[in-house]
């Protein structure tokens, strides 16, 4: 890509944008365009996924990516890898990757983290800024699963998103992992497995220990069957449909 694209251009498809991100990841963008790509961030809603590998992260993802879009609506989904991307985002499963490279309101993209603190690509923040300046809203960002690093997400996304899987659920991980203090909400995955009623009560006694936490949202969900998803999407748009 030239560095003399405007960043106009960026509505002119998802090729292009896909080539400055790509840009945007070899650190080649010059601070005037990371400054505007800084404040285009803005434009759109920024949702940001965390929570143990492992967790449903992604499949959840792919089923709030449904829930959430209207018609003629852009939007994007970010996936951050620690080490090599996955090829054309395999990631979010086969359903929601043939139909991306199809619809033109879909972008998905996958961003190796190379060992960037945070759970997320160095890149991440700017690749946001040009999908929302490209008209993408919302934008989801899902982050790698690395626990107390994962906290750096919460300081530029508007909703952090922390998925507990039952297994995960135990509050002294939780404790340990910083998570209580970023999550908007929390989705409780896998209210399949045998022990989620019990994580479940662990869960919110231990949210009802803090009066900082005692009001935040626990949403079950089983994200391979899309259960419980719908009403988590509701919950996400009544809250920013009304700002
Ligand atoms: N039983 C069950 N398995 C799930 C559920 N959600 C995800 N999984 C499975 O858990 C594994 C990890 O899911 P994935 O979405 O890749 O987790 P991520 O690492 O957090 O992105 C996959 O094998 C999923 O099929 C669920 O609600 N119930
Ligand atoms: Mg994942």
């Amino acid at each position: 890509m030239s560095l003399a694209l405007p960043l106009t251009h960026l509505k002119a498809g998802k090729r292009n944008l896909a080539r400055l991100i790509t840009y945007l990841e070899n650190g080649q963008a010059p601070r005037t365009i990371l400054s505007a790509l800084d404040a285009a961030r803005k434009k759109s809603l920024l949702i940001g996924i965390t929570g143990a590998a492992g967790a449903g992260k992604s499949t959840l993802s792919a089923h709030l990516i449904q829930h959430l879009r209207r018609p003629r609506q852009k939007i994007a989904f970010i996936g951050c890898d620690p080490s090599s991307p996955y090829s054309g985002g395999a990631f979010l499963g086969d359903r929601v990757r043939l139909g991306a490279l199809r619809d033109e309101n879909l972008f998905v993209r996958s961003m190796a983290t190379r060992g960037a603190p945070g759970g997320i690509a160095r890149a991440t923040p700017a690749a946001c800024g040009a999908l929302a300046l490209a008209g993408y809203n919302p934008i989801i960002i899902e982050s790698v699963g690395a626990g107390q690093l994962d906290v750096a997400i919460k300081r530029w996304v508007d909703l952090a998103v922390v998925v507990l899987a039952p297994d995960h659920a135990d509050s002294i991980q939780l404790a340990k992992a910083g998570l209580l203090e970023i999550a908007d909400l929390f989705v409780l995955n896998k209210m399949d497995h045998p022990h989620s009623r019990r994580a479940e009560q662990n869960l919110k006694s231990h949210l009802s220990l803090n009066r900082n936490t005692i009001e935040i949202p626990v949403f079950r969900t089983v994200a391979t069957r899309g259960s419980g998803v719908r009403e988590l999407a509701r919950w996400i748009q009544d809250r920013f449909d009304s700002q």
